[in-house]
């Protein structure tokens, strides 16, 4: 008995002094929220990233940092890029929890939060960057972001991370039947697996942040990503051939905290989305011009093969059960809007 009170009443004291400690510019959204609206001080952004400085979605987050910057000196953006601060999934739910601002992660980890985003995990469903762009930017993409701010996160804005292709350091990919076996890690996702595993490959679910390292210990064979990662996160180091296979199109999604953006006065509010929403476009053109050049380079880097239509129609029918299963847990209505978008798209 005397034991326990003696550890409450510790317990009691350490939370006294940290809150009597606090730093004055606090970075946790309480503090930030209080002090600002009050003081006038500079509010602090923190975006969390999974790729590196070298990216396209690092240089378009730099990008939003100077539309936020020059508009008001009321906002300050600091950039945290290669999972320094997290990977997607715990990224999102330090927004949940208000510790943490922005991230911009893919959707496919988002599905956890939102299983409506899984219709992007629909392989082979989305052919080209116009149909994107329609889809994306119609009742669709306003749908979903609506359904994003029941999880404590608001969507501002459709980034790209791009059409994604297979790496591996075991051997050229040419047909389907080149996959059995393989061990390729995919993204935190049930139909990611699902489809891998349709197509004969031995699927690894990974955070990105851990990838890099599992292909160096040749942990997992291979990988898929858009072209831009391959290149600017050095996986010609660890793997050796690249395929083409354009097998799933990948947004990003910028989020803000619910509670950090009901934190902002309405003037910083428009600024943020309205920045959000501009680098957004910034991110898609650059993106894609890095698609192009880093091709032709890792093509001078690594062993590149391309999937012949008629053998992309094999990967295509393998998935179909796949899909089919997925579409009760992402929503029945839901998908087949989606479709009717992509068809009315194209
Ligand atoms: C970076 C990830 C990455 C994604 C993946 O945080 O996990 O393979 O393509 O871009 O979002």
């Amino acid at each position: 008995m005397k034991k326990n009170l003696m550890i409450i009443f510790t317990l009691l004291l350490m939370s006294v002094l940290v809150a009597a400690c606090g730093n004055g510019e606090s970075d946790s959204v309480e503090g930030v929220t209080e002090a600002s609206a009050d003081t006038g001080e500079t509010k602090k952004l923190r975006i969390s990233l999974g790729l590196n400085d070298k990216t396209p979605l690092y240089k378009s987050s730099e990008k939003f940092k100077e539309l936020v910057e020059e508009k008001t000196d009321s906002l300050n953006v600091e950039i945290y890029h290669s999972g320094q601060l997290a990977d997607d999934r715990s990224a999102i739910e330090m927004l949940q929890f208000g510790t943490l601002d922005i991230t911009i992660p893919s959707t496919a980890p988002f599905t956890s939060f939102v299983p409506e985003y899984g219709v992007f995990d629909l392989p082979f469903t989305l052919k080209n960057t116009d149909v994107v762009d329609k889809v994306l930017q119609g009742k669709i993409g306003d749908e979903l972001a609506e359904k994003a701010s029941e999880q404590g996160v608001k969507q501002l804005a459709w980034w790209e991370n791009g059409f994604r292709q297979l790496t591996n350091s075991k051997k050229s990919i040419k047909k389907l039947d080149d996959l059995n076996g393989l061990k390729v890690r995919t993204m935190e996702n049930d139909i990611h697996l699902g489809a891998w595993k349709a197509m004969g490959a031995n699927p690894t679910p990974m955070a990105f942040t851990e990838l890099f390292t599992a292909m160096q210990q040749k942990t997992v064979d291979g990988q898929e990503n858009p072209y831009p990662t391959i290149l600017l996160e050095k996986y010609p180091e660890v793997q050796k051939y690249v395929t083409e296979t354009n097998h799933i199109y990948s947004p990003f999604i910028f989020l803000i905290s619910q509670k950090t953006w009901d934190g902002l006065t309405e003037e910083q509010q428009e600024i943020v989305e309205s920045a959000a929403l501009e680098a957004g476009e910034h991110n898609r053109k650059l993106s894609r011009e890095t698609a192009a050049s880093a091709l032709e380079e890792l093509k001078g880097q690594m062993e590149y093969s391309k999937v012949s239509d008629a053998e992309l129609e094999k990967f295509r029918g393998a998935v179909k059960p796949v899909i089919e299963k997925y579409k009760e847990s992402i929503g029945q209505d839901f998908v087949e809007k989606y479709l009717n978008e992509v068809n009315n798209a194209e």
